[in-house]
């Protein structure tokens, strides 16, 4: 039997809504109409003096069930309900717990009288699909936080906590998180007797800002804003309140809302956000999957990788047992463990406690021995099977029975390392990606023996460091890496036909990446995996490294680079390119923009088809999600795969 979504318990004559609709109580149709059938109970009953709306489970309502925004919408319309809500003439009032949302946040805008759990939360982030808040959101907010301030949450999307709603005056009490309903009917009653005035937020005067200020705002966000139309959109609606009235404002809202809605962008993102959900379901997994239980780790090799992973493990409270060769490169390891926590906390994303703590829990050691307790080890030393082979060797025959051993190697197969243990059911890759300790992504390469429950453990352990894990098959590259070299041979082959890589570079920055594919080679270094002894000045990236130009580093690669760092095109680079093409007898011709996004594009889509094909991702859209948070993809592209789909070759 299926629970019921509402229930009203009455005390006295304060009746309590309870909206049970797991897992986020979003405001799908049967929400809103309970919603509105409650709110029609207290007008009519006689017995009733006042209602809270509050919801059981994890969370206050986390907005607007975004899966019913691909269909039309059905009423009860959740604009319309609110302004019931609040036209009520017996006070109405909003018990806030978990995260109030999009237009859960909305739904107690349009309250009376807001009551918070100390550890709620409360935001607009629609702009995070694409969409700005269509309820009465762009009109109430400014009323009750000011202009200024809810123009920054809504266009940031990022929600505030309690104490700072209450400060603001967007709740008007905060209560511990146990007592919250009973606190609810005791601010109910206050109302109700006239001890405090449940007010409507639309009557409440904006404060008008001084000339000039929407401009500025627009000046001062431009970069933010980019090529994005929510933000834009929610500016604009903002700075119609003042000087339309209120119903008309919303209007207006509301036929924005309508457009942005159905435009790409918020189609793509909103794609994004159920395809970052989607990738911990993974068949043969589930919730009754034994999981291995990781409380300390190992980590081989405190380079630029090990650095990285180990930061992450220690600010989740993990212990790390950080293993090098030599004393040198130990103490070089952790103290680019200390910079990177000390970076976080003057960012302020890091307490200088926590970051004590994350430090006390770091033993940089030599003696390889000193992983044998580990829960988890995971190797990030040098990329040749060599290595590979010397180490998962040596772990095997110290590391303690169900350790999970995993290999972070970009390239490597991973069920070749997996065989050089007996125990190839506890191997698995962890692929991070760099900086480790701020990338998103981790590639969780599923070897041909890895057990389901260390798969589950190691999707586990993602979400307890904060990354997003997508399962990958065995092959060359993996996902990312793979398609990332299939769009590099394109790429170099063009180049020597004539497709300039500032050109490229320009085409790849204006279809929405930070930054070309020439500037990113510039900045990771083009001599990886390059040596003088073996180099024949065959390839672009060869004769770049040979004249010294290996990237940034050496403030010269495929650009020039100034004390800044501001790239230029270099002429010396042009006739390199001219001179390796006629030595090759490769012709050369123009190239218009079109082809050059085709070249872009074209390999890396066809590669994640040939990906998916072969079952090493296991839907399209987690090969988004590697793109998204692994590689820059511009999210409201959706992804190559989605690209792909939407843009047919
Ligand atoms: C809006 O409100 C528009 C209005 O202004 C105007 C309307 C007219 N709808 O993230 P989790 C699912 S726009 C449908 O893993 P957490 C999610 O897919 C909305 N489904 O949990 C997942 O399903 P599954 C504005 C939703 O604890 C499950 O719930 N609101 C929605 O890490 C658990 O989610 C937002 O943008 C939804 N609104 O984080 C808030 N939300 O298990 C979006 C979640 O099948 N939501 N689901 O994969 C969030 O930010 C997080 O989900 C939240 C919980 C912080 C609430």
């Amino acid at each position: 039997m299926t629970e019921a979504i509402a229930r009203i318990e009455r005390h006295a004559n304060i009746a309590v809504l309870l909206i049970n609709a797991p897992p986020v109580n979003a405001l799908g149709q049967a929400v809103r109409a309970e919603l509105q059938a409650t709110v029609e109970l207290l007008h009519k009953d006689a017995g009733l003096d006042a209602l809270v709306i509050a919801c059981e489970g994890r969370t206050f309502f986390a907005g607007a069930d975004i899966r019913e925004f691909d269909r039309p919408p059905q009423a009860p319309l959740l604009p319309g309900l609110i302004n019931a809500i609040e036209a009520s003439s017996k006070p109405v009032i909003a018990a806030i717990h978990g995260t109030a949302l999009g237009g859960g946040l909305e739904v107690a805008l349009g309250c009376h009288l807001r009551i918070a759990a100390q550890s709620a939360k409360m935001g607009l982030p629609e702009v995070k699909l694409g969409l700005l808040p269509g309820a009465g959101g762009t009109q109430r907010l400014p009323r009750l936080v000011g202009l200024k301030k809810a123009l920054d949450m809504m266009v940031s999307g990022e929600p505030i906590g309690a104490a700072e709603a209450q400060e603001l005056g967007l709740v008007d009490r905060v209560v511990e998180d146990q007592g919250l309903i009973d606190a609810a009917i005791a601010l109910a009653r206050d109302a109700v007797a006239g001890r405090i005035s449940p007010r409507k937020t639309r009557d409440r005067a904006l404060q008008a800002p001084e000339a000039g200020f929407f401009a500025a705002y627009r000046k001062d966000n431009a970069r933010k804003f980019g090529r994005l139309d929510a933000p834009q959109a929610i500016v604009k609606v903002v700075e119609r309140s003042l000087s339309a009235s209120f119903d008309d404002a919303t209007a207006f809202e509301r036929a924005q809302f309508d457009i942005l809605r159905s435009s790409a962008q918020s189609k793509a993102l909103r794609y994004a956000f159920f395809a970052e959900r989607d990738v911990k379901n993974v068949p043969g997994i589930d919730v009754k999957t034994p999981v291995v239980p990781v409380e300390n780790i190992g980590i081989i090799g405190a380079g630029t990788m090990g650095t990285g992973i180990a930061v992450n493990f220690l600010l989740a409270g993990l212990p790390v047992t950080l293993l090098e060769m030599n004393e040198a490169a130990l103490t070089r390891g952790a103290e680019t463990i200390r910079k990177i926590i000390q970076r976080n906390v003057e960012s302020g994303r890091t307490s200088r406690t926590s970051a004590d703590q994350a430090l006390g829990l770091l033993h940089p050691t030599l003696a390889f021995n000193d992983l044998a307790s580990a829960d988890l080890v995971i190797e990030a030393a040098f990329e040749t099977l060599d290595v590979k082979q010397d180490i998962f060797t040596r772990l095997d025959a110290i590391a303690k029975p169900g350790a999970i051993l995993a290999t972070n190697t970009s390239y490597l197969d991973v069920d070749k390392i997996a065989s050089f243990t007996a125990r190839p059911e506890h191997v698995l890759g962890l692929h991070f990606f760099s900086p480790a300790n701020v990338m998103k992504l981790l590639e969780v390469v599923r070897g041909a023996k890895t057990s389901g429950p260390v798969l589950a453990t190691a999707l586990k352990l993602a979400a307890r460091i904060g990354k997003i894990p997508v399962v990958s098959g065995v092959c060359y590259g993996f996902i990312g890496n793979r398609m990332l070299a299939a769009r590099r041979v394109a790429l170099d082959k063009s180049v020597l036909e004539g497709a300039s890589p500032y050109a490229i570079d320009r085409v790849a920055e204006e279809f929405g990446f930070a930054m070309g594919p020439f500037r990113v080679s510039d900045l990771a270094g083009l001599d990886l995996g390059w040596s003088k002894e073996t180099s024949t000045g065959a390839t672009m990236k060869e004769r770049l490294c040979e004249m010294d130009r290996r990237g940034q580093k050496t403030k010269a690669g495929y650009y020039d680079y100034d004390d800044k760092m501001k790239p230029s095109a270099s002429p010396l680079v042009e006739q390199t390119i001219k001179d390796l093409a006629a030595a090759r007898g490769i012709p050369q011709r123009a190239w218009i923009d079109a082809e050059l996004l085709d070249l872009l594009l074209t390999p890396m889509i066809a590669e994640g088809r040939k990906i998916l094909a072969e079952g090493i991702a296991l839907r399209a859209s987690d090969i988004d999600v590697v793109w998204l948070h692994g590689y820059g993809w511009p999210r409201w592209r959706g992804g190559p795969m989605y690209y792909g789909e939407k843009h047919p070759v």
